[in-house]
């Protein structure tokens, strides 16, 4: 097992990683930007470190920084947690080069999937369902057009090195096509350095269904569920739950199984998201595999009663996971909030500031992962996440409940949050009905109606 472990993030999962190291007896350094130097992570970790000034450039984008950091403290590995350098497949590779473990798969896995052409391309061979489109990379946009007509519209095109919406458009019609694919290449190019595109047929409204999985270095492969993600905004994630409202048992057999298939098409190492649609009829299509632990696995741990960061920590060193498929259950129902330092009223603004005064909810089924304290400042160099609050119950229903209770005792001072528009999500019918998809709320989002 490693005996210290840096944790190149900040924030609330920079004190997740810290907390389970503690728990594992390994020692814990958090790295700090100048602007983070009064941080929760630096308070909490064994040592803290500081890797430069507040823009992320300089300091938790920087994997040079990072690395000498990392050496500098004598540190045998390095948790990237999500955001920043956790899907840079040349940092998983710097720190390969330096006999540090990367807690992730290798460096050749995360460039593999981080093309989303070739991520889909490997899975087409794995036999996983894809959503049909255009098989690889667009060669130029004429192809495209005429591609677009075989398929059928609408289409939708998608920046290789995209991900997560940006360099992506729908096209309804032909005479869309030029200004579009011209516009997303160049917003691609602008955003990732790379302006190559792909083509899909258009899905309309489905729902956001992704599955966590966990793989080892001997090839074992397990499921754990899934996550519903179909509450977005403009391709930000609002809410999550395990498991979707509306998979059946067979349908979730079959959606795990793909995962699975997905990983060990790949020679996949340590946690992994597949990400899938789903349309009406129940059909699911591959969508992309992200590399990283992603900030909405704590809805996965509760329903698994698994602490997955713990897992991650245990594969990197090379420990085999005991499990058998069947010994994986999934019990009772989680949602997660993001609490956000933002003014919902003024199109979601970031609302930087000083957490003046704060008290957390708790009780039977509450969890709070956060790194905010009262008198903590939040800057506005960063991601607004304050909080995220998880509720864990035996339904559905239960889970909301449980979920609107905290919301109404959660207390933040100082900041404005988006804790009343969560609150309304959670008591709007469509949502109550778990008959929502990723148009809920573009549909019914909007304040003041
Ligand atoms: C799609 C799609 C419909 N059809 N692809 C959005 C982010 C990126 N991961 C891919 N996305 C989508 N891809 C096809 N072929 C609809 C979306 C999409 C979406 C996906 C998940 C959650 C919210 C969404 C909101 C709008 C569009």
């Amino acid at each position: 097992m490693f005996r210290k472990i840096l944790i190149a993030n900040r924030g609330e999962i920079a004190v997740r990683i810290i907390r389970a190291c503690r728990e594992m007896g390994i020692l814990s350094v958090a790295v700090y930007s100048e602007e983070d130097e009064d941080s929760l992570a630096a308070m909490l970790a064994d040592e803290a470190i500081c890797i430069g000034p507040a823009p992320s450039s300089y300091s938790y984008l920087s994997a040079e920084r990072i690395l000498s950091a990392a050496i500098a403290m004598g540190a045998d590995a390095i948790h990237p947690g999500f955001g920043f350098l956790s899907e840079n497949s040349r940092f998983a590779k710097m720190c390969e080069e330096c006999h540090i473990r990367f807690i992730g798969p290798d460096s050749e896995t995360i460039a593999r999937m981080g093309s989303k052409s070739e991520a889909k391309k490997n899975m087409v061979e794995a036999g996983v369902p894809v959503v049909p489109g255009y098989p690889g990379v667009l060669p130029d946009s004429q192809t495209g057009k005429r591609e677009a007509e075989k398929i059928g519209y609408p289409v939708i095109i998608k920046a290789v090195s995209g991900g997560g919406g940006k360099g992506m458009r729908i096209i309804r019609s032909q005479e869309e096509w030029d200004l579009q694919y011209a516009s997303a290449s160049r917003e691609a190019e602008k955003a990732f350095g790379d302006s190559r595109m792909y083509l899909e047929k258009y899905l309309e409204n489905p729902r956001h269904v992704e599955v966590q999985i966990l793989a080892d270095r001997e090839g074992n492969v397990f499921h754990l569920g899934e996550r519903d993600c179909s509450v977005q905004r403009h391709h930000q994630k609002v809410l999550e739950e395990s498991p979707c409202s509306v998979l059946t048992e067979t349908q979730r057999q079959k959606m795990g199984d793909a995962a699975v298939k997905a990983a060990k098409a790949v020679g996949y190492e340590n946690a992994g998201t597949v990400e899938f649609l789903l349309d009406k009829q129940g059909n699911f299509y591959f969508m992309e595999m992200n590399t990283r632990i992603q900030v909405e696995h704590p809805v996965t741990e509760e329903v698994t009663g698994l602490d997955l960061i713990q897992a991650q920590i245990r594969i990197a060193a090379g420990e085999s996971l005991p499990w058998k498929q069947e010994e994986i259950r999934l019990r009772g129902h989680a949602i997660e909030c993001r609490i956000n330092a933002e003014i919902p009223a003024r199109n979601f603004m970031p609302c930087p500031g000083t957490v003046t005064d704060c008290h957390f909810p708790g009780g039977p089924g509450i969890r709070v992962d956060s790194a905010v304290y009262a008198g903590c400042r939040i800057s506005p160099y960063y991601d607004s996440m304050l909080v995220k609050l998880i509720a864990h119950a035996d339904t559905r229903e239960a889970a909301i409940r449980r979920m609107e209770g905290a919301l109404e005792e959660l207390v933040l001072e100082g900041v404005e949050t988006n804790q009343e528009y969560l609150h309304e999500i959670l008591a709007h019918p469509v949502f109550r009905s778990g008959e929502h998809d990723t148009s809920f709320l573009e549909k019914y989002g909007s304040l003041n109606e």
